[in-house]
Order: C-alpha cells, then structure tokens, then sequence
C-alpha cells in the first residue's frame, strides 16, 4: 500500500509554520494514519501533486489529491469511520471557526509576523510573499512590524469569549480534543512558528489550552521549534 504524502509548505530552516497545514497535521495524528511528508517553497507550489494547486496543505493517496486543511480533513474522517468533529453540534462549530478564525485570528497574526515570515522563508520565496502581502495589506511588512499593540489586542479581544468555554473544559470537545481544537491550534502553531510576539500572553486560560493540545500526540506540536526557539530569543 503506497503510503498517504502530506504536502506541506517550508521555510529556509525547514520549519512548518502553514496554520492549515497544522490543522491537517494534527488530524493525521489524531486519525493514526501513517503518511510521509513532503515540503515546498510558496513559489513552487503550482508543481505540486502533478500540477493544479495554488495553496497548501495537498494531501495526495490512493484515491487522487485533495487541497484545501478543511476537504482534506474531511476526507480523511469519513474515510477512518471516526468522529473527528465531536457530532454535528462540533461539526457546525468548526464550519463556524473555519470562517471565523480566518478573519478575527490569521489576519492580526499575519500583519503581527509578516516581517519575520519573510525573513524565515527560502531565499526564492521572499520576493514573492513580500510582494503579494504589501499588496493584499497595502502597506510594507516593516511598518507592520514596527507597531504591534493595535494586532495583539484585536487577537486578545477576539478571544475573550472562548475563555469562559476553556476554563469549564481542557478542550473544545470537552474531556478530549475534537476537530474544533485542532483548527484553532493551528492558528496559534501560526503566530509560535513565525515571530517573536506571543500573542497568548493576555488571555492565560486560551494559553493554558494551547500548551496542552502542544502536548497532544506526543507532543507533536511542541516538536517544531517556535520562532524564538530558532533564533534563540
Ligand atoms: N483554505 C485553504 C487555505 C490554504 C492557504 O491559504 N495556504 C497558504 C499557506 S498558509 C498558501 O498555500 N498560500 C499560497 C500563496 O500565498 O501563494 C486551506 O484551508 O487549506
């Protein structure tokens, strides 16, 4: 049996830091399912799985390729026969997230981090994410950087309300961790991969659940080195 190949993007010192990638990391390891992996610069990611992607995470197996963390994890639910999401109440809270996090989560943290993403990244891909980020933010990655308080109090603000959720349970599945966990991990696997800020810092009770789903399959998570790891800051 050819073994499933996880598709996923890399910066200069072979870090992970896609927060989609993370969700479909944490699934496989959830789901037990045994798989390779195989990392790409953003500027290569038009030859990836035969061509046709423009995005990773690509999860490519037997029965074909499938872009897109959220398709891909649901594939791969239906297929183990689990229940990944916590029933259909945890199924319409991760739809929910998915939309959510994108805006009140991955935005802030992008124009937190942009600079040192850049940074960190292959040397062929800094033009590129330079480029297209400056665009889509319309301003330079380093006036980002050069204010991070109005970033990190919009991430603090958009939290607030999972408190009172985390501190009656240690996961969004209650006892144990359902998708909705991982989705939102990898947010935060996002913002300790790519730049100096910890932006858990004013919400302990989110902080407290991250360090545990850090811990989750054997720590898979806290395997990657953060960002201040890799420059020892
Ligand atoms: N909706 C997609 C979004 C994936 C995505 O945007 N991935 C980013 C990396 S974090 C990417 O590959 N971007 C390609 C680019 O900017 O050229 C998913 O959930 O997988």
């Amino acid at each position: 049996m050819t073994l499933a190949t996880l598709h996923e993007l890399r910066g200069a010192y072979d870090q992970c830091f896609s927060p989609y990638v993370w969700r479909v990391k944490m699934v496989l390891a959830h789901l037990s399912i045994d798989h390779q992996r195989q990392g790409h610069a953003f500027t290569d990611i038009g030859d990836v799985a035969g061509g046709g992607f423009k995005t990773l995470p690509v999860l490519q197996d037997a029965s074909g390729a499938t872009g897109d963390s959220w398709d891909i994890s649901a594939k791969l639910a239906a297929e183990s026969g689990q229940d990944l999401y916590g029933g259909a109440a945890g199924y319409s809270l991760a739809l929910y997230l998915n939309g959510w996090s994108g805006l009140a989560l991955l935005g802030p943290i992008l124009c937190l981090h942009a600079a040192s993403i850049c940074q960190d990244l292959q040397r062929k891909d800094q033009d590129y994410f330079r480029t297209t980020r400056e665009k889509r933010l319309r301003t330079s990655l380093e006036e980002l950087a050069a204010d991070p308080d109005p970033q990190l109090k919009k991430i603090s603000r958009a939290l607030t309300p999972f408190e009172a959720v985390l501190q009656q349970q240690d996961f969004f599945g209650g006892a144990t961790p359902v998708y909705a966990d991982y989705l939102m991990f990898g947010n935060f696997q996002f913002a300790r991969c790519t730049g100096p800020h910890d932006v858990l810092t004013a919400n302990p009770v989110i902080s407290a659940w991250f360090e545990r789903c850090l811990d989750l399959h054997a720590g898979l998570g806290r395997r990657e080195a953060s960002f201040k790891e890799r420059h020892a800051v």
